[in-house]
């Protein structure tokens, strides 16, 4: 569980980093998979399944994979982890389905880097203000995630101005002057990060991978207003449904899937699965709306500042 000081680091900072909340077995399972799946990525070379980078020789390096449900069943049992689904509850105050899975795999020398950005859809210049209702991913690690092998870098405190100018920064600039921090992780930690929080990482040049299953899940409120005008959302709407009976079934199989895997569910936790989604019932949580409260108390300089990144406290 976040305290409440926990909570409100997050929402001042935009991430936060929890220890060790995939263990054990389950860990394990995760990681072997996340072999296969890397091992596939880097033999097959299908563009079709996985994602690469074009190399000036003509070579491909493989760096991703979507669609991780369908490819292993532990991906769909940590997806509904109790805790993971607790933290995140916690953090939302809403209640919430998985939306879209992905796996960002730094082959060992791949090199490939992660420019900065803001994830959909603050990477809109139109996207001026950010959505009331807090909008996360869960990063789940599977590795060492280290400065060296190209783990996450974010600028805190940035993602309630919606669009940040930060197309107007070198990389150099954007790891070196607008008070970015490195996010170094471990084997099952997980960090939960604002989709609109300024972030990046550079490539691997190590020979140890650096490899994490993204979730996002969201309330379905914020996927009505920030999302459905993307084609890529569109697609994964009409793959799978994102609030109807087939979205619902879809969790119900990942719920039975962890089930079967023999670990713990959501009975024994606080979070409830109803007609909504998931639900937080514990009494440590993020209020409704929250996000909209925190801009309502900013400062139009504080605002027009942190989207150019020429903030400072003084503002
Ligand atoms: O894992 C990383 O280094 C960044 C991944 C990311 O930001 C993304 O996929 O949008």
């Amino acid at each position: 569980m976040f305290s409440k000081s926990e909570l409100h680091q997050f929402h001042r900072d935009g991430i936060i980093v929890a220890r060790g909340l995939i263990r054990g077995p389950e860990l394990d399972a995760l990681r072997a998979a996340a072999d296969r799946v890397m091992a596939d990525g880097i033999e097959s070379q299908d563009p079709g399944q996985h994602q690469y980078r074009e190399n000036d020789d003509g070579s491909m390096t493989y760096h991703r994979s979507e669609w991780m449900w369908g490819r292993d069943p532990i991906f769909k049992a940590v997806t509904v982890n109790p805790e993971l689904l607790t933290r995140y509850g916690q953090l939302l105050g809403h209640t919430f389905m998985p939306i879209m899975d992905s796996f960002v795999c730094k082959i060992p020398g791949g090199d490939v880097p992660v420019p900065w950005h803001q994830d959909p859809p603050y990477g809109e210049v139109e996207r001026v203000e950010t959505h009331p209702i807090p909008n996360i991913d869960a990063d789940i690690y599977l590795d060492h995630s280290t400065v060296e092998n190209g783990c996450l870098w974010v600028i805190p405190g940035h993602h309630l101005v919606g669009h940040a100018e930060i197309d107007k920064f070198s990389e150099q600039e954007l790891f070196e002057q607008h008070g970015a921090v490195p996010i170094e992780m471990a084997p099952g930690d997980v960090s939960f990060h604002c989709l609109s929080a300024p972030h990046g990482s550079i490539g691997n040049r190590t020979s140890t991978p650096r490899r994490t299953f993204y979730v996002h899940y969201s309330n379905e409120e914020v996927i009505d207003q920030c999302y459905r005008h993307l084609s890529y959302i569109q697609a994964r709407e009409d793959a799978i449904g994102f609030f109807d009976d087939r979205a619902h079934s879809a969790v119900h199989d990942m719920l039975e899937t962890r089930e079967a895997m023999g670990y713990a569910g959501i009975e024994d936790s606080e979070v409830r699965f109803t007609d909504d989604g998931f639900e937080y019932s514990g009494d440590v949580g993020t209020p409704r709306r929250h996000w909209g409260t925190l801009i309502a108390q900013m400062s139009a300089d504080e605002i027009e500042n942190k989207k150019k990144l020429t903030y400072t406290s003084d503002d």
